[in-house]
């Protein structure tokens, strides 16, 4: 079981910076619960962080034979990128979409996401434990579709 964490622009500040709207743990503290759970169901797992939109579309496409599923956090450009929801479909390999607020309680800008048609689900809202949440959706999706 190979899973494929992507997390776009601006998420490497979490935790340094607007604690009250994106909490204080940081992606490293969220990339080593994940990694500790991943351990519990015995899956592998990649986690990466990028501010630029085409490195997130070369990271997708190249998913395609070594990731088993991608969890993506596409942060601002899942409202924006027409180039993310090409590249995700392309791929072929099953997406999950996550945030750690709930896109559809904010702005109305944040209401739309371009990516949500061409992913498996979307988590939303549940902070870090959003993380959590796709890791185990990621799981389910590898185990119920072996032969
Ligand atoms: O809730 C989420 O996970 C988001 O993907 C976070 C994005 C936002 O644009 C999406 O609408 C929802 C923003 C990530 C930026 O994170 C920051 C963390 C600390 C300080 C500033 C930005």
């Amino acid at each position: 079981m190979k899973i494929l964490f992507l997390n776009g622009p601006n998420l490497n500040l979490l935790g340094q910076r607007e604690p009250q709207v994106y909490g204080k743990t940081t992606l490293a503290d969220i990339e080593s619960m994940v990694r500790k759970q991943a351990a519990v169901r015995g899956a592998a797992l990649e986690f990466r962080q990028t501010n630029i939109e085409g490195e997130l579309v070369g990271w997708i496409q190249s998913a395609k034979g070594a990731f088993d599923v991608i969890v993506l956090n596409a942060a601002a450009y899942t409202h924006t990128s027409v180039a993310l929801r090409d590249a995700i479909s392309g791929t072929g390999v099953p997406t999950i979409e996550i945030h750690l607020s709930n896109i559809h309680a904010r702005e109305e800008f944040r209401h739309k996401s371009l990516i949500a048609g061409v992913c498996r689900g979307q988590i939303a809202g549940f902070g870090s434990y959003s993380y959590l949440l796709a890791l185990e959706a990621a799981v389910n999706i590898i185990e119920t579709s072996k032969p």
